[in-house]
């Protein structure tokens, strides 16, 4: 029961889902597009006077779908099908394209996700073939509000995100960059956490961006994934209250459509450094007696910190790092007197096996300072901890 130069009303019985038949003969444009239920096997064909499918699927909340294909293996492996999704108040830039072989007898199209809305499917053949069997297909939905939200290609389209909260998301094409963004009401610590199912080979997939709002020009953390690290903890950063980007994207050199997660996790804590802190302008304020964290977010991260002095004492520093998987230097201190930000009143070196450093205590007059850590030849991006005390 098949027709190649007309449409052929099928149904399936059985286990499988609802089958419909849904063409309409000229379903050859968007706004004769023929609408399809969402979680049901839809079958069309392609004909001589009809190579051109169109068909418009809702969503009503936002969610996650797949697309089926699925067709009869044909005695070419040249590119019989191409499938193209589009939002439909964006019909000039797709939401994926596809290309179906003839080979290929079952397709599953990269997942996306999506806001809810209005979209169009459109299936073209690859010019007139002798004879076309039936397709079939189906969009599979799930609701979500936990993946990314197609186009979220740039900063002003980023999709929104909890902290504390997985989501998840994928690069749907090879130049998909996929934005989010979030708010800190607080100042506080961030954890990023970046996970994979393990990919085929263990070149670099992804590239994770992190960006201050305000600042979008000076990344506060770039990192780059490969293949085989199905779970990456991205370095802590210690953060003010703002707006933040996240963009991530493929490394422009492997790319999977496969799904990705990550996950914000937020401490709210006015005892971390607070990034961007690079120089002594934006230097993070510390109380006395207080201990304050921070890291080493990239190599060439320098954390700077403020402390005033009402009247003249003598300070101690105590420094608290990880011991390392080796005795290089890991990290460097200075401390000045604003006044004279020329000559540091100290400047240590803590090596990589050293987990507690006390600095000499130092006799200081009244006034403005400012610490700086920075690494030394090597550096890790975990934790560390210091304290300035008063001492007298
Ligand atoms: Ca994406
Ligand atoms: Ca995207
Ligand atoms: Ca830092
Ligand atoms: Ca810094």
């Amino acid at each position: 029961m098949r027709t190649y130069l007309g449409k052929t009303l099928r149904i399936f019985i059985g286990l499988l889902p609802i089958v419909l038949f849904v063409s309409a003969a000229g379903n050859n444009s968007p706004s004769t597009a023929t609408t399809i239920g969402l979680n049901i096997i839809c079958v069309d064909s392609i004909s001589r006077a009809d190579i051109s499918n169109w068909y418009t699927f809702t969503l009503n909340n936002a969610g996650k779908i797949n697309i089926s294909f699925y067709s009869e293996m044909m005695d070419s492996n040249q590119d019989l099908y191409r499938i193209t999704v589009y939002n439909a108040s964006n019909l000039e830039n797709s939401l994926i394209t596809w290309f179906i072989k003839g080979y290929t007898t079952e397709s599953n199209i990269t997942t996306l996700g999506l806001p809810q809305g209005k979209y169009y499917i459109n299936i073209v053949s690859n010019g007139y073939w002798r004879s076309w069997p039936d397709y079939r297909f189906i969009v599979s939905y799930t609701r979500t509000d936990y993946w990314e939200k197609e186009f979220n290609d740039n900063w002003r389209n980023a999709t929104p995100i909890e902290l504390n909260q997985q989501y998840h998301g994928a690069i749907s094409r090879s130049n998909d960059n996929d934005w989010y963004t979030f708010t800190l009401n607080n100042a506080g610590k961030v954890n990023i956490t970046f996970y994979l199912a393990m990919r085929d080979n263990n070149e670099e997939f992804y590239r994770i961006n992190v960006y201050n709002a305000l600042n979008p020009d000076n990344s506060l953390v770039n990192r780059v994934i490969k293949g085989y690290t199905t779970e990456t903890n991205i370095t802590t950063l210690g953060l003010p209250q703002g707006k933040y980007y996240i963009r991530i994207e493929s490394s422009g050199n492997w790319w999977s459509s496969a799904d990705y997660g990550f996950i914000v996790n937020y401490t709210r804590t006015d005892y971390w450094e607070r990034e961007v802190n690079d120089n002594w302008r934006n230097a993070t304020p510390i109380e006395l007696n207080q201990q304050y964290h921070g890291a080493i977010s990239r190599s060439n991260d320098n954390d700077w910190y403020t402390f005033t002095l009402n009247s003249a004492g003598i300070i101690n520093i105590t420094f608290l790092s990880e011991r390392m998987s080796n005795n290089e230097n890991f990290y460097r201190i200075n401390v000045y007197n604003a006044l004279n930000p020329d000559n540091s009143l100290v400047n240590r070196v803590i090596k990589g096996y050293t987990t507690e450093t006390n600095i000499d205590p130092i006799n200081l007059s009244q006034g403005k300072y400012y610490v700086k850590i920075e690494s030394g030849n090597w550096w890790s991006g975990s934790d560390y901890k210091f304290t300035v005390k008063i001492l007298k």
